[in-house]
């Protein structure tokens, strides 16, 4: 029973997940789905949490987060890399052709250019312009949900049945300069297991990183929980912690299991996600805790 080309994304993404369903329509691997898929994101400028445009830390700085996994379990990541826009790509090159999983940083964006990639302003004038306002009061509070249009997390099943996952964010507008979150760091924002699933996170990283929120979900999928089933102990973990307060922060998850099953669940409503199934494209409302 082969699984049919399958891809799933965080938020109301569309376009890019349209462009992953089209390289595994023509027999294409997940892992250039996904990383074809993410950097239409990094390309949006009006995406404020991903590649150029995106929102800065509070010095003004835009640096990205991006991590990609393939079907054999190789990893590769780059954290808080600045003047490059596809660090998807640039993710894969770490992962393809160096002996590591993560450059941070100066390193990271000198392999980039070893490798061809363009240096690239990020911040845009409506970026620019969303910081300065935000030193007005300089109040640090992590927005809930960005217009619906957010961090990518992808995770795509190819002709072959294989999986792989990408995840590429700006992380937390107005961060502290040096600050990462989840979404490249393996088992936080992203895991894939080609022998059971995969799972991606999108929201307050702090929390997803302190429950090893993705590899977590492929862990109970692999113990025979259903992909939804997964999602929502994930989140319980987070908002189960004795006197935790999660009214002011976001989490949603994304997974996908080897059968082609999918799940999806956050704390708060109005997270959603993007689905490619039998020659569909669609933007579904995920369940949420506080219903
Ligand atoms: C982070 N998880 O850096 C990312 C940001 C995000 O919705 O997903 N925002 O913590």
């Amino acid at each position: 029973n082969p699984v049919k080309p399958l891809v799933i994304a965080t938020w109301n993404t569309s376009l890019a997940v349209e462009t992953a369903a089209k390289v595994l329509q023509n027999g294409g691997s997940a892992l250039d789905a996904v990383e074809q898929g993410c950097r239409i994101e990094e390309a949006n400028e009006k995406n404020q949490t991903v590649g150029k445009g995106g929102l800065p830390d509070r010095d003004g700085d835009v640096t990205l987060d991006a991590c990609i996994m393939n079907d054999k379990g190789d990893y590769g990541a780059v954290l808080g890399v600045k003047n490059i826009t596809h660090v998807i790509s640039l993710a894969r090159k770490v992962m393809e052709e160096t002996p590591h999983v993560i450059l941070i940083g100066d390193g990271a964006e000198k392999f980039a250019y070893e490798k061809g990639f363009e240096k690239e302003d990020l911040l845009t004038e409506s970026s620019r312009k969303a910081w300065e306002k935000w030193k007005e009061t300089s109040e640090y509070k992590p927005i809930i949900n960005i217009e619906n249009h957010d961090t990518i997390g992808m995770l795509a099943i190819d002709k072959k049945g294989n999986i792989s996952g990408a995840c590429t964010t700006s992380g937390l507008a107005y961060k502290m300069a040096g600050r990462v979150g989840d979404s490249p760091i393996i088992g936080g924002g992203l895991f894939v297991d080609n022998e059971i699933g995969g799972a991606s996170a999108t929201g307050l990283g702090e929390e997803v990183l302190k429950t090893v929120g993705s590899f977590l979900i492929v862990e109970l999928m692999r113990q025979g929980k259903s992909p939804q089933e997964a999602c929502e102990e994930a989140i319980s973990r987070i908002v189960n912690k004795p006197g935790k307060d999660f009214k002011n922060f976001q989490v949603g998850y994304i997974a996908l299991n080897k059968q082609g099953e999918t799940g999806a669940y956050s704390i708060h409503e109005w997270f959603s996600y993007n689905i490619f199934k039998d020659g569909e494209n669609k933007n579904i409302k995920s369940d949420y805790f506080t219903k």
